[in-house]
């Protein structure tokens, strides 16, 4: 069967059409919808279950996992908090249908996720943990290597570039070229410009913008608008009434070259790109 595909595990999602990545954030403090799956402290596996299988039901293609809120000013978690908080989840999400992804920064938490057979490992730190790349390439899972200028506690400070476009651009290169000479196969890898990680709003629109330069050697590209603060910005929205724009937003990331959208609100996005679908050409 030809057509471009990423391989993810024994799994393989056909990029004939863009496709939805939904968030579920297992962590008290993330910005747009932390804190809903602990109750008294705890996590709420049934909770959790039940937000997963709607994700599915609604058509998502893979559900991204993540342990450690990246927000602007967010503090790092250690390491046993995130496994913690992770495993379980991916655990019960592998009985599902969907592919499973791993949103970490951390070689050990990718390692034990991968060993309990997660698909994808989402990794926001663009393989600046040393040993990811080695966790990686020794599996056959997906990566999706994002691009960050910073990091999260002090990122959105005074982000700086010269030429925003050519230096997201530049890095995505070099760290998938680095993916790709220690054998992670090209339909294993994705590309992210990282909207909001160390860049104004300006520096997002711009990326927006031009998103069909940031295809990096034909590998997939994934991309995450959903709720961000430059999506409150443009729409004058407080983080819980971002979903009409969130949506608008994916569906130009769609129409300018995503191969992937990473969303909070699956349903309404999986609609949007129906209608996308309809009028492509
Ligand atoms: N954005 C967030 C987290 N992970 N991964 C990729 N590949 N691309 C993104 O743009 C991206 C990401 C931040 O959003 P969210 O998960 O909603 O918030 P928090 O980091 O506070 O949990």
């Amino acid at each position: 069967m030809g057509g471009r595909s990423l391989r993810c595990g024994n799994r393989r999602l056909a990029l004939d059409r863009t496709r939805v990545m939904g968030v579920l954030n297992i962590t008290p403090d993330s910005f747009s919808d932390g804190g809903q799956l602990f109750r008294s402290g705890a996590l709420d596996l049934g909770a959790l279950r039940v937000g997963a299988e709607a994700m599915c039901a609604a058509g998502v293609d893979i559900i991204d996992v993540g342990g450690e809120s990246t927000r602007p000013g967010a503090n790092p978690v250690t390491v046993d908090e995130e496994l913690r908080r992770v495993m379980p989840v991916v655990e019960s999400l592998l009985e599902l249908d969907s592919i499973v992804s791993v949103d970490t920064r951390k070689a050990e938490v990718a390692e034990a996720a991968l060993a309990a057979g997660c698909h994808m490992i989402n990794d926001v730190g663009g393989l600046a943990d040393e040993r990811m790349l080695a966790a990686v390439a020794e599996s056959s899972a997906a990566v999706c290597i994002m691009h960050m200028q910073g990091t999260p506690a002090t990122m959105q400070q005074d982000p700086r570039y010269k030429d925003v476009i050519g230096e997201v651009r530049q890095v995505l290169e070099t760290r998938s070229r680095q993916a790709l000479a220690a054998g992670v196969d090209a339909e294993r890898i994705c590309v992210d410009p990282g909207f909001g990680f160390g860049k104004t709003l300006e520096h997002n629109l711009t990326l927006l913008q031009n998103l069909a330069q940031l295809r990096v050697d034909g590998l997939a590209l994934l991309v995450g608008l959903s709720r961000k603060r430059m999506i409150g910005a443009l729409a004058n929205r407080p983080v819980e009434s971002r979903m009409a724009a969130s949506v608008a937003a994916a569906v130009l990331a769609a129409e300018r070259g995503a191969d992937i959208v990473r969303v909070h609100d699956v349903p309404e996005t999986v609609d949007a790109l129906k209608i996308l679908e309809a009028v492509r050409q």
